[in-house]
């Protein structure tokens, strides 16, 4: 074979192995340089990369590479989102420990990014399942407990039987656990939460900073989720005290809508129905109702196709401004964890009451106009603006003005007030899991909830268990852990066995990189404050809500607890979510058989070839379709630039245009070289530039 054929193995291999040995891409954070931060969403490590990943870490390989080109001192990191289900889920498959399985798989894929070529500063790897890691979530788990960010409550879970723990919101998918598809069931238990409600006005408001350099797409979901609303809270005095209580209090957008109710519908699970059943003499049909819809998916509750159903409680309130008797009734459709629980039925001018209403044969009274036809042949409800009408002393104003009105008029009758309703909810950190980050606190007979000190952090996840079989945390039953002594009076006491969300680790990890191997502090102010904000993140959409909602909350708790400077307050400036790679139009995937391994496309064609495919086959935000002719023509590409150079350096390299400054005397075919060169470079630079 020729000297001109192109050898990729042989060029990659030489090339990969200087690079580790000078750590060539380490970046320095006393430089005088320009700082530039990109960064791509750690991966799990499975044991295995997909053609995704690859995709993903060539985008940011090619910035980290270009920017540094430009001069610029350039972080670009990588490490592992070590903690997790799946490593215990296959330790059990395996019949191997979570962490064996885990630090192997971290030290194939190192091997295989490593012969993908990317220009990571290795220096900084992490790998979150390390005590030198989790430590120090520990301690800002101590610091956000002891500010009240972090709480234990009681309260219905979703939980997978089958991964026997509890799952987030946001993990069930369409009633079925997000990892092994099970359906999930709702069981009350105490957990641990953080208050990320505190933070949902400035989690909402700083939205408006990322307006530049995040898809608009990102930050509309980023937006729903947090779901602000705007409205009331009404006081409905009930006709008989219930249960201890006088009044019912429900949340509504629509305070305008005052006027229009003709019934109340409360969730199956508020506190009042119960005791309203008891009161009733069809107490046994009441219970069953509610019985039955506690035990529905919650999701199934909120879909807008959901039939409508409900049990009249025998029961009444008052209007609270016309002393009208509104009857009470139990509704499917009213969630428990939003607002009050409760809902005030406006049929006219809300479609579910509307077809809640028409379905029991409620008044349908309609009080804002123009809402068409009269309400006894009104088909949908009328839910949009107007005028108000049927409405008493407010009768003549606009919607908008009138929910001002009718709240303020109500807070002067002390019948309610102006409030506000997030749909975001305090995230559940807990998880009856074993290969997690230990939460770290005890309990006592005698002093009841003890944090550990901090001094004795970290609280080592211990590695000498057997997984059981059945899935089940061996944590609680692993005696030399749970055992201990109560920090405050030394006595024999018992430790929390619940470890942490994964999605801890990742809230905090683009920090630790600043200064990844200091093992006195999470990192060091000078370091955090010269590197962040990660000027480039790229990653999957998929992590457009939860991952990046829970790394802005930690920034700006941490920046509150002292830990990051004040100026921080959004952890990444730019986000790219780079698009999918398909195959035949469809997800990759195992069971499909239709997997690309990136692996075997580098024995192949070489690394480059690959990279570069997954470069030019579409812009980065679009899915491609991956396809054999492509690489192909990416490999044909590669082969034809190094054939050019090499039958051609001959008369190239002594034309002196490689390294000529203006004015060195030069022949007219060097200059015309060097200004291709030149043109080749600002173009290229422009292109970057608008990425
Ligand atoms: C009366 C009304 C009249 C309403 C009207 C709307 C239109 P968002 O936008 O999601 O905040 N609601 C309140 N609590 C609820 C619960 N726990 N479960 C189900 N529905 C609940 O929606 C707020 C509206 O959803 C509230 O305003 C309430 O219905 C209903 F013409 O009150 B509204
Ligand atoms: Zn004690």
């Amino acid at each position: 074979m020729s000297q001109n054929h192109y050898r990729p193995r042989d060029i990659e291999d030489k090339w990969q192995a200087r690079w580790l040995a000078r750590n060539a891409f380490a970046a320095d954070n006393g430089d005088a340089r320009p700082k530039y931060y990109v960064l791509e969403m750690f991966p799990y490590p499975s044991g295995n990369f997909h053609m995704g990943h690859v995709r993903n870490y060539s985008i940011g390989d090619v910035v980290a590479r270009v920017r540094r080109m430009q001069g610029f001192n350039v972080l670009h990191p990588m490490g592992w989102d070590a903690f997790g289900l799946p490593a215990e889920n296959a330790a059990i498959k395996n019949r191997t420990h979570p962490a064996a399985w885990t630090y192997a798989n971290i030290a194939s894929m190192r091997a295989q990014l490593r012969r993908l070529g990317y220009s990571y500063d290795w220096s900084r790897e992490i790998a979150t399942c390390r005590p030198e890691y989790y430590r120090f979530e520990q301690l800002f788990f101590l610091r956000l407990l002891r500010k009240g960010l972090v709480y234990r409550k009681k309260a219905p879970q979703n939980w997978c039987p089958s991964c026997h723990t509890v799952l987030a919101n946001e993990q069930v998918v369409d009633g079925l656990c997000w990892r092994c598809e099970s359906r999930v069931t709702q069981k009350d238990l105490t957990q641990w939460f953080v208050k990320i409600t505190a933070y949902g006005d400035e989690l909402l408001n700083d939205l408006a900073l990322l307006e530049e350099g995040w898809p608009e797409r990102v930050i509309a979901m980023q937006r729903n989720w947090i779901g602000r609303s705007t409205g009331a809270s009404v006081k409905f005095p009930l006709e008989r005290p219930v249960g201890g209580a006088r009044e019912i209090e429900v949340f509504t957008t629509r305070p305008d809508t005052l006027y229009g109710v003709t019934f109340m519908t409360l969730a199956p699970e508020h506190a009042l129905a119960e005791p309203l059943a008891e009161a009733c003499e069809r107490a046994a049909e009441i219970r069953a109702f509610a019985e039955r819809i506690r035990g529905m998916d919650r999701l199934d509750r909120q879909a807008d196709t959901l039939e409508k159903e409900g049990v009249f409680t025998g029961a009444y309130a008052l209007h609270p401004l016309t002393g009208e008797r509104v009857p009470l009734w139990l509704g499917n459709f009213v969630l428990a964890d939003y607002g009050t629980g409760a809902v005030m039925g406006v049929p006219a001018h809300d479609q579910r009451d509307f077809d809640f209403a028409r379905k029991y044969r409620l008044p349908v009274r309609a009080v804002i106009s123009p809402a068409g036809e009269p309400p006894a042949s009104m088909e949908a409800a009328f839910t949009g603006e107007g005028r108000m009408v049927n409405s008493g002393r407010f009768d003549g104003m606009e919607s908008a003005p009138g929910r001002e009105a009718v709240a303020r008029f109500l807070e002067e009758q002390g019948k309610g007030r102006a409030a506000v309703q997030f749909r975001l909810r305090d995230w559940n950190i807990s998880r009856q899991r074993y290969w997690g980050a230990p939460i770290p606190v005890v309990y006592c007979d005698r002093c009841g909830l003890v944090p550990e000190r901090e001094e004795r952090l970290p609280v080592v996840l211990p590695l000498d268990v057997t997984t059981r079989h059945d899935g089940r945390s061996p944590l609680p039953g692993a005696e030399d852990f749970v055992n201990c002594l109560c920090p405050s009076c030394g006595g024999e006491a018992r430790r929390e066995t619940d470890t942490m969300d994964t999605f801890v680790e990742s809230s905090w990890y683009f920090a630790r990189y600043t200064d990844a191997r200091n093992a006195d502090a999470p990192f060091d102010e000078r370091a955090l404050r010269y590197w962040l904000p990660v000027d480039q993140y790229i990653g999957g959409v998929e992590h457009a809500i939860l991952h990046l909602l829970y790394a802005r909350f930690f920034t700006k708790a941490l920046r509150d607890l002292g830990f990051f400077p004040p100026e921080i307050s959004e952890p990444f400036a730019r986000l790219l979510t780079q698009g999918m790679v398909l195959k035949d139009g469809g997800k990759m995937s195992k069971s499909r058989g239709n997997v690309v391994a990136p692996t075997e496309m580098m024995d192949r064609y070489g690394a480059d070839t690959v990279r570069l495919f997954c470069l030019f086959a579409a812009p980065p935000e679009r899915d491609f379709d991956w396809s054999d002719s492509g690489i192909e023509g990416s490999s044909r590409f590669l082969h034809r630039v190094w054939r050019l150079f090499a039958e051609e350096k001959g008369r190239i390299l002594p034309l002196g245009a490689c390294g000529a400054a203006a004015g060195d005397a030069i022949n007219d075919d060097a200059r015309d070289l060097r200004r291709k060169e030149h043109l080749a470079v600002k173009k290229a630079g422009e292109d970057m530039g608008r990425f």
